[in-house]
């Protein structure tokens, strides 16, 4: 139980496909206590089974981050409900479908400013906000992808923002050390989920991947939630502003 008497919450639960599902449940069976927000009403629809499931009916919160308000009333539900709380989970990402096809250079201001408002700013925002309900020995945890550190074909906008994720999750890790808070990233393989939907030709992505790592597979949301979990638990206590790989070795390959 390696999560036993840790409170937590998870951002970017659409599904049961969802990468935060599978973090979820491996928190879950190690005894975490979590709680859970879905983005708009219909996603609550999901969300809500989901929390059922784990035991969490009750700490089902609204959080669109691209609003400040709604982060802040996150903040007020967690502390009435929950107190001190011991992880946080960001695996949310959105880019205007501009962003992820066609030529680079199109790409207008104002999905830029969108990609990066909710796939980055969004994970400072998220922890200055609940950073007094953290305790001292708690970790924080987002999620990239290999198009943040090399070119991959239609990730284009999102490349951008995850490189400035990844950067963020180190500048991070640096401020928050002296009040022992860990802020990590896990650069996942390809998972076909909702938001991979929206990126051109995935499928193409997933077959080269697993023709190309050294397992020879595709990577599934079990695997990123046992990565995720330890380091969300003190296993990983001396682990911060690391970018994690979960991508069958993918990323070492020339
Ligand atoms: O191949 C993949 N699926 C990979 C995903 C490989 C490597 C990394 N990732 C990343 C994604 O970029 C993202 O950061 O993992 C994270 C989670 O993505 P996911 O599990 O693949 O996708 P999904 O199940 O769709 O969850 C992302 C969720 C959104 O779902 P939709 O599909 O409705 O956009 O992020 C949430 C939303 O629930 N989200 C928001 N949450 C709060 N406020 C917002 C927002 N404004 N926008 C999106």
């Amino acid at each position: 139980m390696f999560m036993k008497g840790k409170k937590g919450v998870i951002l970017g639960v659409a599904n049961d496909k969802s990468i935060a599902y599978g973090i979820a449940k491996a928190c879950a069976a190690q005894g975490a206590q979590i709680a859970f927000t879905y983005l708009n009403d219909s996603l609550k629809k999901r969300v809500v089974p989901i929390a059922t499931e784990f035991g969490s009916e009750n700490l089902v919160y609204p959080c669109d981050v691209s609003n400040p308000e709604e982060i802040k009333a996150l903040k007020e539900s967690l502390e009435k409900d929950l107190g001190q709380i011991d992880f946080i989970v960001h695996s949310i990402a959105f880019a205007p479908k501009e962003g992820l096809s066609g030529r680079f250079y199109d790409i207008s201001k104002e999905a830029f400013d969108i990609a990066m408002d909710i796939s980055v700013y969004s994970l400072i925002e998220i922890t200055r906000e609940l950073k007094p309900l953290l305790s001292n020995n708690s970790s924080i945890l987002t999620l990239s992808y290999y198009g943040g550190v090399k070119y991959i074909p239609n990730y284009n906008l999102m490349g951008v923002a995850k490189a400035a994720l990844e950067m963020t999750t180190k500048y991070l890790a640096e401020d928050l050390g002296r009040d022992g808070i860990r802020v990590n990233a896990i650069s996942a393989g390809p998972i076909k989920t909702l938001a991979a939907a929206g990126i051109s030709d995935f499928r193409f992505m997933l077959k080269w991947n697993e023709a190309h790592s050294p397992l020879k597979k595709n990577v599934t949301i079990d695997e990123v939630g046992n990565s995720g979990m330890y380091l969300l638990s003190d296993l990983s206590s001396a682990v911060t502003g690391e970018i994690h790989y979960v991508d069958s070795g993918f990323n070492i390959m020339g």
